[in-house]
């Protein structure tokens, strides 16, 4: 399971290391519906500048390694399957296919009356808040403080959870539910729990084994010692 830690290398600003993304607004409130609701311009501004800055950075080495291990397993036979909190798409840029977005993406913008989604309207937008078609507003594809997770995203995530001998979290605080739950609810049933973070975390004393550093230097490291 990946957070923003992974794509920090890529110049994408974590949510809480200082100078991250949510220093500047309220994160509770611009992600989340009354947010939206209160303040559908400025909201939407600020995810479509999260999305510009998005497009305009690359996967690291963190993402490519992932890709790598996902292709190795499957040469043996083995599954990967890659859970992201990270609304970036830069795993399925880096190449990872099996790839669940569980917070959804900053790519994708839904029709509030309809709950059509598109991942091609143009960036910039050209107003914000962006009317759709259907009379209603275009609202970030994105789960908000509040909003359930995606059905699909969920039980993938459980079966992968229920089945996986090693589970790995990189790059994220472990603080945002249920997706924090996570590595615990496989290490319950035996898996081997690793976790590759900058600092430490809620789970850090959990996990078999915990990786202190930077995920573009570990992951790689990890390819090159198993392989
Ligand atoms: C839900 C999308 C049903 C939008 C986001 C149970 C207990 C307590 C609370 C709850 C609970 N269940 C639900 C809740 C409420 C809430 C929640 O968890 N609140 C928390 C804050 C307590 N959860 C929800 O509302 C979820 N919905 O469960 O529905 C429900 C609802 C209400 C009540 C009950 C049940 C929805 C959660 C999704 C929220 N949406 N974002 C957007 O992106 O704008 S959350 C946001 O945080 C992002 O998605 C982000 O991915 C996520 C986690 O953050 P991280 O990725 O971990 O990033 P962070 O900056 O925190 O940490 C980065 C880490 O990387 C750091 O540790 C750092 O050391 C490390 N790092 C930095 N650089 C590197 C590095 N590591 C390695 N290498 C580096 N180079």
């Amino acid at each position: 399971m990946t957070g923003a830690g992974v794509s920090a290398e890529s110049g994408i600003p974590t949510f809480r290391d200082k100078d991250g993304t949510w220093s500047k607004v309220d994160p509770m409130w611009f992600a989340s519906p009354e947010g939206f609701a209160a303040q559908p311009a400025d909201v939407t501004a600020w995810y479509d500048d999260r999305r510009r800055k998005c497009l305009d950075c690359a996967p690291n080495a963190a993402h490519h390694a992932l890709a790598e291990i996902e292709r190795r397993l499957a040469d043996l036979g083995g599954t990967f399957t890659l859970l992201t909190q990270n609304v970036d798409r830069l795993h399925h840029r880096a190449g990872s296919r099996n790839v669940v977005e569980l917070h959804g993406s900053l790519h994708v913008w839904r029709c509030t009356k309809t709950g059509e989604e598109r991942d091609d309207l143009p960036c910039p937008l050209p107003e914000h808040p962006m009317p759709s078609p259907a009379g209603g507003l275009y609202r970030p594809g994105v789960v908000w403080f509040g909003e359930m997770l995606p059905e699909d995203a969920l039980r993938a995530s459980y079966e992968a959870l229920a089945t996986c001998d090693i589970v790995m979290s990189i790059g994220t605080s472990a603080v945002v539910y249920p997706a924090a739950s996570f590595v615990e609810v496989a290490m319950e049933r035996g898996a081997v729990g690793i976790e590759i973070n900058k600092d430490a975390t809620p789970i850090t004393d959990r996990v078999d084994h915990a990786i202190p550093g930077a995920a573009a230097t570990i992951v790689p490291e990890l390819v090159r010692l198993a392989w």
